[in-house]
């Protein structure tokens, strides 16, 4: 049986890399008059570095040429990118992609828990999910996996066996939702059947062992064939 869906956030709930990550990213680095942006390409390229510190860090190893930065200097400016984003959700600037807070909905009217895994900053998660499903939209959610709370980030299997030991489920039981090949590779690695939707970041990537690739949730049959349809393939 189905017993859980358990969704990554950025670029699977939201399309939010492009617009919202980079430009708050490009903001610190501005207030800490650093001499670099990251353009669209470029932070597609770092995209392969899952998790906003380690992002960085891997950008200044191939620039040896830039001002390199220590790790509580990475910190600093990282808190203050995520300063940045959340200030971005809570003027509402985002919204869910389309066809998702459908399927949420969905899940709810079945009484199918919901579950997020995520590398993101618990702070990034909350205020995207207040600003686009309101005050009680985290609290729809019966676990919140982000962040540092597991020692490994995306692709390893940590946030989504995290998440599974809250639940109290087998991954055989639930579905795991994602828009990455890193993504992916992290879900299956903890044994989830897992279905793609891809963005504009993430389209060339390798999703052979997906489930199933969408190019979004908004088709019509979407919540039926992820509320029924697992073993459907
Ligand atoms: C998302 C990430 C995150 C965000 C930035 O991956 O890799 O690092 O880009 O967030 P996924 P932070 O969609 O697989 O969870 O800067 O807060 O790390
Ligand atoms: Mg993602």
């Amino acid at each position: 049986p189905l017993r859980a869906l358990i969704f990554d956030v950025d670029g699977t709930l939201a399309d939010t890399e492009r617009d919202a990550h980079r430009v708050a990213f490009n903001r610190a680095f501005a207030a800490a008059d650093l001499p670099f942006d990251w353009d669209v390409p470029t932070y597609g390229h770092y995209l392969k570095v899952t998790g906003g510190k380690e992002r960085l860090r891997s950008f200044l190893d191939d620039h040896p040429d830039y001002p390199q930065l220590g790790d509580a200097d990475i910190a600093r400016i990282h808190k203050q990118k995520t300063a940045f984003y959340v200030e971005m959700m809570e003027a509402g600037l985002l919204p869910l992609r389309p066809g998702v807070e459908r399927l949420l909905n969905a899940a709810r009217e079945v009484g199918l828990p919901i579950a997020i895994a995520t590398t993101t900053t618990p702070a990034n998660v909350e205020s995207l999910l207040k600003s686009t499903l309101g005050q009680d939209g985290p609290g729809r959610f019966r676990t919140i996996g982000a962040g540092d709370i597991v020692p490994h980030k995306k692709p390893a299997p940590d946030i989504y066996l995290y998440v599974l030991r809250q639940l109290g489920f087998s991954a055989a039981d639930c579905l795991a939702l994602e828009d990455s090949e890193n993504g992916l590779r992290s879900a299956v690695s903890a044994g989830l059947a897992t279905v793609i939707t891809q963005t504009e970041y993430t389209q060339n990537q390798d999703f052979s062992s997906a489930l199933r690739v969408l190019d979004q949730l908004g088709e019509p049959q979407a919540p039926a064939q992820i509320l029924h349809g697992r073993e459907a393939g």
